[in-house]
């Protein structure tokens, strides 16, 4: 289906192709802003913000939590979608339906059609935290995009090639943002420079990032 560009949901200020199936949606998620943020909230009080530990030993900065029927997680032993939260052997919280319809929305609107996310992955970044260059390959069907949305204070986002040593180039990623990674972006090499402190009147000290996958 293809959303009317012009509703009050979904209004697009400007749609940017970063690289071949990488679209920046500029404010499509602002009129849902403070509904997806009041449901981050009860997601949190179910599966609390945590900072996780990479296979190598490192804490990230980035506290992390999740959302559907399957979430990401690393531990000492490595990277991978579950079921459970680890910290309570808990299922996740369901995704909320506003989360899939804006990714299915956005999705759509970047020509990916019946994109239907599994699984969501919150990260909350306090002034500071980054996330180092990487690949997301832990999902079985590199063929389903990624849409991410942006909320709070804004970062520097790095997009690089598909190689780690190709020079990434610097995208500003503000409120309300969407970007819909796929096809041949879909495993680029991505990340995020430290946050800037700050105050944002919606999320306070913090930026959200929500990226919802189709993990299996
Ligand atoms: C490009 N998150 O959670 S969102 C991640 O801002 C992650 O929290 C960052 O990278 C954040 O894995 C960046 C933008 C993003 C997400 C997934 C991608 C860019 C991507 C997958 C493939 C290519
Ligand atoms: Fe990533």
């Amino acid at each position: 289906m293809t959303p009317d560009l012009f509703d009050q949901n979904s209004a697009v200020a400007a749609v940017l192709a970063l690289a071949d199936g990488a679209v920046v949606l500029r404010r499509f998620a602002l009129g849902r802003a403070e509904a997806l943020v009041r449901h981050i909230e009860t997601v949190q009080s179910q599966a609390a913000f945590r900072q996780m530990k990479t296979p190598g030993g490192y804490t990230m900065s980035a506290a992390m939590t999740n959302c559907g029927r399957l979430g990401w997680v690393t531990d000492r032993t490595g990277y991978r979608y579950q079921s459970t939260d680890p910290q309570s052997g808990e299922p996740w919280p369901a995704m909320p339906a506003l989360f899939s319809r804006l990714a299915g929305d956005a999705a759509c609107a970047a020509g990916f059609d019946e994109f239907a996310p599994d699984a969501c992955l919150i990260n909350r970044y306090r002034p500071g935290a980054r996330m180092s260059l990487h690949q997301d390959k832990n999902e079985r069907d590199f063929g389903q995009p990624i849409v991410s949305v942006s909320l709070g204070l804004p970062v520097v986002f790095q997009f690089g090639g598909l190689r780690r040593n190709d020079r990434p180039q610097r995208v500003l990623l503000e409120h309300g943002d969407v970007v819909v990674w796929g096809g041949p972006s879909r495993l680029r090499y991505h990340g995020v420079l430290a946050l800037k402190p700050g105050q944002h009147p919606l999320t306070g000290e913090c930026r959200f990032n929500l990226t919802l996958r189709r993990a299996d």
